[in-house]
């Protein structure tokens, strides 16, 4: 498997519980290198493009409230098999389901508020790259 890139959101629950240190040292500690990084706070069109996808799921305007509540750590990671490397040290998107050592067991709170995103596949992480970082 080839070095590949992903994209890492710390979401606005992670950001207010101040983990933004520790989930950053999980990633390293798994081999991923952050090779791009920034704060921001996403507006409110600016959440509604990036999960449209979700758009017409019952949870979209409570996802769109959620993610434009407070800041968020957007990342680029690279690594081998980074997609699913880090799908990995995430955890479930479920946290009641997520394995002992994954971001999402230490930190989420329920499947909205899920302390992290990454990207689903490669061709998902190049769009969500170019999103965020041109
Ligand atoms: P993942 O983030 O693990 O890729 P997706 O793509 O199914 O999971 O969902 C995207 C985001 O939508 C989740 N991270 C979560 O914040 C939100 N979400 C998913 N399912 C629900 C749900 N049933 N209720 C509220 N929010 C949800």
């Amino acid at each position: 498997m080839a070095t590949q890139r992903t994209l890492s959101i710390i979401k606005p629950d992670a950001v207010e519980g101040q983990h933004i240190g520790e989930i950053l040292a999980m990633i390293e500690k798994a081999g991923l290198r952050i090779v791009e990084m920034k704060m921001l706070h996403l507006t409110k069109p600016q959440a509604e493009e990036f999960y449209a996808i979700h758009k017409e799921r019952p949870f979209f305007g409570e996802l769109v409230e959620f993610m434009t509540r407070s800041p968020v750590v957007v990342s680029v990671l690279e690594g081998e098999d980074a997609v699913a490397k880090y799908r990995q040290v995430m955890g479930a998107t479920n946290p009641a389901e997520a394995e002992e050592g994954t971001i999402r067991k230490a930190f989420a709170k329920d499947v909205g508020e899920n302390s992290v995103h990454g990207s689903d596949s490669a061709e998902n992480a190049a769009k969500e790259i170019a999103f965020f970082f041109g």
